[in-house]
């Protein structure tokens, strides 16, 4: 194992592999920028090196600058975190070529994950399901449309270079076809550097779900099951669960298998995800591979009992998986959700200040992964994530009320956050169902998300609690909550229950 490791990030995930470098016996190196020299993760590290101004372009991205301290203060390995330089090809290679260690896999490997079209082509090749449609980069419009024709409408034009649903265009019809293979261009231009656009058919109310592969350096690849990823916003994701209701045994088994195949084609070695479409038939398509640690990575964690930052630095450090495909065995039911500094109510209008107040849920079966504390400015700079709230209970029904009555327990003060939506999500009957796909919290967003009651509203409800709070002191009383079943938490929470405002 490595005795000192340089981790290039910031946030929740540097604390997350800080944890597991000091439970590994590994020193670890945090970087910071200027806006971060009094964030928890230079703290907690053993050592902290400041890289630069705020701009993530001028700190957190420049790879020269994070290889040259980490050479200079004695790391043997530099984790990257998710984001960032995580999926940078050039940035794997100069950390090998610096005689360091990259925590994540091999550059090559990033490079062929890296264009959409190439992994397509290499995922054909490995006998992997692909969604019907182009490898190869279009021309023009004519040979778009001439495509669409053979697959049949609405397609789906989508940047060679792309990922996350950017350069992306819906198109009905041939009549379409020209003008959104401008915008698809254009867009992809500008994000990428690069107009090359191929085109799929497009594929009505699938789940997202993935696949989490663990590979070592002598050949073993495990796929450590699935991740229900659905409930998404503008491609980011907000609430994640492991494993999915849609999943049968034999879709989980076939789905590994083929995340297996897709990834050792690439010549893949450490964690990384697989990211398919499931139709309402269970078919599945692969789309993309995600060549990082994943945010929503400790869902897969608590229900496998594997460590996977843990495991990712051993195999960096050349160990060998000591587990076979039919030790994994998964163990009931993880949801995840990102706590962000939105304003959910405001169109989730980013949301910044100084956090004043934090109350973090706690007990059974509960996991609280964060990046903030008291004092902690959030500002405009970084990811709005704060923290992640992660549950694990025997049963999706079980998890999902750990999870709303850890919500219930939590309180952020100072910025605007997503918790009150979330909560709303929890008590979602569709989301209680299960019933949910890629286009769900879309097509729900106004009705999970009403706007804050009025400030007349609010004070006298504020008064309410005050005279509940001090007639329970006298004779207490605890009242259960018609739609959970649960204890409700406090004289406030009852009453914002009783005029829906929480
Ligand atoms: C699709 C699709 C439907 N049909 N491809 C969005 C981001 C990128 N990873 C791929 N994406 C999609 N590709 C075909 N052929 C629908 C999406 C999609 C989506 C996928 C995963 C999670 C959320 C999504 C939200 C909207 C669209």
């Amino acid at each position: 194992m490595f005795r000192k490791v340089l981790i290039a990030n910031r946030g929740e995930i540097a604390l997350r592999i800080i944890r597991a470098c000091r439970e590994l016996g590994v020193a670890s190196i945090a970087v910071y920028s200027d806006a971060d020299a009094r964030a928890p993760h230079v703290r907690e590290a053993d050592e902290a090196v400041n890289i630069g101004a705020p701009p993530s372009a001028e700190s957190y991205l420049r790879g020269e600058r994070i290889i040259e301290a980490a050479r200079r203060l004695g790391a043997e390995a530099i984790h990257p975190g998710y984001g960032f330089l995580s999926e940078r090809e050039w940035f794997a290679r100069a950390v090998r070529d610096a005689g360091l260690v990259f925590i994540g896999p091999p550059a090559e490997a990033i490079a062929a994950m890296g264009s959409k079209t190439a992994a397509r082509t290499l995922a054909v090749a490995a006998n992997v399901p692909v969604v019907p449609g182009t490898t190869e980069p279009l021309n023009d419009a004519a040979e778009a449309r001439a495509v669409a024709d053979r697959f049949g409408y609405p397609v789906l034009l989508k940047a060679a270079a792309g990922g996350g649903g950017k350069g992306m265009r819906l198109v009905r019809d041939a009549s379409e076809m020209e003008s959104s293979l401008d915008a698809a261009r254009r867009e992809s231009k500008n994000a990428f550097g690069d107009d090359a656009v191929y085109v799929e058919k497009y594929i009505v109310g699938p789940r997202h779900v993935e696949i989490q592969v663990l590979g070592d350096n002598y050949g073993t690849m495990l796929s450590l099951n699935e991740r229900e990823c659905s409930v998404q916003r503008r491609h980011q994701k907000m609430i994640e669960e492991a494993p999915s209701v849609a999943v049968t045994p034999e879709i989980r088994r076939a789905m590994g298998e083929t995340a297996v195949r897709a990834a050792s084609a690439a010549g893949y070695v450490n964690a990384g995800t697989c990211e398919f479409l499931l139709d309402r038939d269970g078919k599945f398509y692969f789309l993309e591979m995600n060549t990082r640690l994943q945010v929503e990575h400790p869902v897969t964690e608590l229900v496998t009992g594997i460590d996977l930052v843990q495991w990712q630095m051993r195999i960096a450090s050349g160990e060998r998986l000591p587990f076979k495909q039919e030790d994994i065995v998964p163990r009931g039911w993880a949801i995840e959700c990102r706590i962000t500094s939105e304003d959910p109510a405001n169109g989730f209008l980013p949301s910044t200040g100084t956090i004043s107040y934090v109350h973090v849920p706690a007990g059974p079966g509960v996991r609280w992964d964060s990046g903030i504390e008291i004092g902690s400015e959030v500002g405009l700079y970084y990811d709005p994530m704060l923290a992640k709230l992660i549950v694990h209970a025997p049963t999706r029904e079980a998890a999902v009320e750990r999870m709303h009555r850890a919500l219930l327990e939590l309180t952020i003060e100072g910025v605007d956050t997503s918790r009150d939506f979330q909560l709303r999500v929890m008590e979602d009957a569709d989301f209680r169902s299960g019933a949910i796909e890629i286009q769900w919290l879309e097509r729900r967003l106004d009705s999970l998300t009403h706007a804050k009651p009025p400030a007349e509203v609010t004070r006298k409800a504020a008064i309410v609690a005050a005279l509940i709070a001090d007639r329970d002191r006298l004779a207490p009383a605890r009242p259960t909550s018609p739609s959970s079943g649960a204890p409700t938490q406090d004289a406030w929470t009852r009453v914002a229950r009783l005029e829906n405002l929480r």
